[in-house]
């Protein structure tokens, strides 16, 4: 890649950084003013980009709960987010999904999984008919989940039948040091994720989640060796939880000195630290940018407050039994 076009890489990439701040930033007050609850990833979107920029349109992703960043980083549309958080008719799955189950089949997005762990199993189902010849030719998939979620029993054999079976799987944890209102420290050792995922077998990195250009390109060595093997790797991208559980949560719990220290090594405020070192951001540059995405919300907003209400008499589609 020439320099010009790194240069312009790097500034879509922080711009979906913000845009991915201030779409969840407008859940909250949504959340305020009445609309359904949301869990968002401040603090984690470099994850989301990273990742979403080493895979192409093959690949098939399953997430959990904190899944805004994802999709968003995938290329989903604000708009249509905020009308499925809203219950509207233009949302991704008409409305019916709030944000803890949101599909969107086509951006590959198969399921965002309110269950913790359920989209390690359902990942290696779908990581298993990509070997069948399901899909695009040379597609992987991805699923996305927490530490948490390494804490239960379908970790250990989604990661096992990934190796025994030779699936085109790559395993992301986004550990956030937060399993709901507990921490990582009182559920398991200190590197005890990516001891257990070699443990099984599998080929482990451990990367700093807030650096977003470490994170693309560690992901896109474990993409490109996935598709050369056929076999799966993991990725644990250390981060942090900025804000609560769930909406509304005043973090009482959450100690205030590791916060303080978390919330200095911001994902956004880095980028936007090391381009500007770099020389390739200025202050109106990044002004711009910030006017961009706040139009881009504002026009969302409009856009899902326009939406109609779902027709009473749609209720029971999609209800199979
Ligand atoms: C099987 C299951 N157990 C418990 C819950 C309740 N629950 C929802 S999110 C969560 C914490 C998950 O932590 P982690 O996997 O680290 O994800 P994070 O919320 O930090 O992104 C829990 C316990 C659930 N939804 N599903
Ligand atoms: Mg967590």
């Amino acid at each position: 890649m020439t320099s010009q076009k790194i240069t312009v890489e790097r500034l879509r990439q922080l711009e979906m950084m913000m845009l991915i701040r201030a779409y969840e930033q407008q859940l909250v007050e949504l959340q305020q003013g009445g609309a359904p609850g949301t869990c968002t990833s401040v603090g984690q979107e470099a994850c989301a980009v990273g990742v979403m920029d080493a895979l192409d349109a093959r690949d098939r992703i399953l997430t959990n709960h904190r899944s805004g960043g994802h999709l968003i980083a995938r290329g989903a549309e604000p708009g249509r987010l905020m009308a499925e958080v809203l219950g509207r008719v233009d949302g991704y799955c008409r409305g019916r999904s709030g944000t803890l189950h949101i599909s969107a089949k086509e951006l590959g997005v198969m399921l965002t999984s309110t269950i913790v762990g359920g989209e390690l199993s359902m990942a290696t189902g779908v990581a298993l008919a990509q070997t069948m010849g399901h899909g695009e030719p040379g597609g992987i998939t991805v699923a996305i989940f927490g530490d948490g979620a390494a804490c239960e029993g379908i970790f250990h054999e989604s990661l096992n039948l990934a190796v025994q079976w030779k699936l085109p799987l790559l395993f992301i944890c986004e550990n956030n040091q937060w399993q709901a209102y507990v921490h990582r420290r009182e559920t398991m050792g200190e590197n005890a994720i990516a001891e257990w995922a070699r443990g099984h077998g599998l080929p482990v990195e451990i990367l700093d989640g807030n650096d977003v250009e470490a994170v693309q390109a560690a992901a896109v060595r474990a993409v490109s060796a996935i598709r050369a093997s056929g076999k799966p790797r993991f990725l644990e991208l250390q981060t942090y939880r900025l804000r609560g559980h769930f909406e509304p949560d005043d973090q009482a719990y959450v100690d205030a000195a590791e916060l303080a220290s978390w919330s200095a090594r911001d994902p956004i405020a880095l980028q936007t630290a090391r381009l500007k070192e770099a020389g390739v951001l200025d202050e109106a540059e990044l002004a711009a940018l910030e006017g961009r995405v706040r139009r881009r919300i504002e026009e969302a907003l409009a856009f899902a407050q326009a939406s109609p209400w779902p027709e009473p008499q749609t209720l029971t589609d999609d209800v199979y039994a």
